[in-house]
């Protein structure tokens, strides 16, 4: 039996043209560092340095190291009612670099298995401090939480949603995105128009009686809409406005904790404490899948009652604290603190900022946008097909320029490594020059 697929019929891809894509498959075997090696031998630059994923490159030694040696030692262990060493230490690892208050940690194995439980956990914390009145919850448009029921109903992503619509989880509401061209393109950072926005929040406390919303989840800054940074003070006001109705402050920081935006999360970048934090991604620098859950100490308390041998929280997974995916997250946190990967990504910043900002005057460019590691180009669409532009461009600069760009119709994102070498970044964006000026 050979390891190599005769064709390609059998696989259906996520969130792929998969008709589109299986005429000229774009094939990865292998990685090392800052670049990926096609099937047929290629070096390709990784300029999403994953999906968002592997901060620190790929195959980092020391992390195959540790994925190694524990899965020859401990491969699996039952999650419920058993516990393994990795997984203890872990979450004592990821909440040792949480804002203050944050005490606990429940595993997952996505981003999407985060937002899920983090919205279970907001909804049962109600019910058990005796206000299960506060069922309802609150996303923003443009959010994206992952595709399951949960993460799916608070997202507002529309192509994401519109097939399910009628099945969408009932009680949720969405505040407005703050992504608006003719106030703040071409903005460095945080925009300063947007503010307001955040009211919309007060107005369905309003409408419903703040009593009753639960929580309302939003990213730190947008990734996959095309990085949306806050308005300068958005986040704040959100807390201000939860804080007077009780309601839960959920950050999805799958994308930005563990260094995207120059510190261990968000939450600390921004100086806003929310109530509680999902991760992925970051975790295990994609290594092995591994999500995280963070609550503040008193939301883990309010479950900590009644009768001892009573199961507080009737959730997990079976893979929930995965030996493999511990070691793997374990010894990327060792990778963080010893190579100072936050302070590296830090220092980066405002080099990644010049070179992503020298687009704007480019005359296809409409918006660049930036926060951390995260960017964003977008492009002006073509008459009459959306998208194109910005698929052409991904696939010239796979095939042309040996660089792996993301594209979201004609938004470009980039997530550039952590621990990027400045010069590698000059050149991969001198060839997304080269390719945006060639398409039509
Ligand atoms: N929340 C946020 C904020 C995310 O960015 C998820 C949840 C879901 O995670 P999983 O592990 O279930 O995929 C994500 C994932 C993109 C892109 O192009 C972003 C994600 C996934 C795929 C593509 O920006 N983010
Ligand atoms: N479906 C069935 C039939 C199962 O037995 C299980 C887990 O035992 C699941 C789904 C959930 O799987 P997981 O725990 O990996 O999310």
């Amino acid at each position: 039996m050979s390891a190599i697929a005769s064709d390609f019929d059998a696989y259906w891809m996520p969130f792929t043209a998969n008709r589109d894509f299986k005429k000229q498959p774009r094939m990865i075997s292998g990685a090392s560092g800052h670049h990926y090696t096609s099937s047929d031998g290629t070096r390709i630059y990784d300029m999403f340095s994953g999906l968002w994923t592997s901060g620190v490159g790929h195959c980092h030694p020391r992390i195959v190291e540790a994925v190694q040696k524990q899965v020859a030692e401990l491969d699996y262990c039952m999650s419920f009612q058993v516990g393994n060493d990795k997984a203890f230490a872990l979450a004592e690892r990821v909440i040792g670099l949480a804002p203050d208050g944050f005490s606990n940690c429940f595993f997952t194995n996505s981003g999407s298995e985060s937002v899920d439980t983090a919205l279970k956990i907001a909804l049962a914390y109600h019910r058990a401090r005796g206000e299960g009145n506060r069922t309802r919850l609150i996303g923003r448009e443009k959010g994206y939480h992952g595709v399951n029921f949960g993460g799916m109903s608070v997202g507002g992503i529309v192509p994401n949603r519109k097939a399910f619509s009628a099945n969408l989880i009932p009680g949720v509401d969405h505040l407005r995105h703050t992504l608006n061209l003719e106030q703040n393109a071409f903005s460095r950072k945080q925009p300063e128009w947007g503010t307001h926005l955040a009211d919309d929040l007060e107005r369905l406390a309003a409408l419903h009686d703040g009593s009753n919303i639960a929580a309302v989840i939003v990213e730190p800054v947008a990734g996959s809409a095309g990085v949306i940074p806050p308005p300068v003070g958005y986040l704040e006001r959100l807390r201000e406005i939860c804080d007077r109705h009780g309601i839960l402050l959920i950050f999805d920081e799958v994308i930005t904790a563990f260094g995207r935006v120059g510190k261990a999360f968000g939450a600390e970048r921004f100086g806003v404490t929310p109530d509680i934090i999902t991760t992925a991604k970051g975790l295990t620098n994609g290594v092995v899948p591994m999500g995280s859950v963070l609550v503040q100490k008193k939301v883990h308390e309010a479950f900590m009652q009644g009768p001892e041998h009573m199961v507080e929280l009737f959730h997990g997974y079976t893979y929930s604290g995965h030996p493999v995916a511990a070691a793997a997250g374990l010894a990327v946190m060792d990778v963080y603190e010893e190579e100072g990967t936050f302070e590296q990504a830090a220092a980066l910043e405002p080099v990644f900022e010049d070179i992503l900002h020298a687009f704007d005057d480019h005359d296809k460019v409409i918006d660049v946008r930036n926060f951390g590691l995260m960017g964003a180009i977008e492009l002006a669409p073509r008459d009459g097909a959306p998208g194109a532009r910005g698929l052409e461009i991904h696939k010239k600069c796979f095939w042309d320029e040996h660089l792996v760009v993301r594209n979201g119709m004609d938004t470009l994102q980039f997530s550039p490594f952590l621990n990027s070498n400045v010069d590698e970044m000059q050149a991969s964006f001198e060839a997304i020059r080269r390719v945006i000026d060639s398409v039509e």
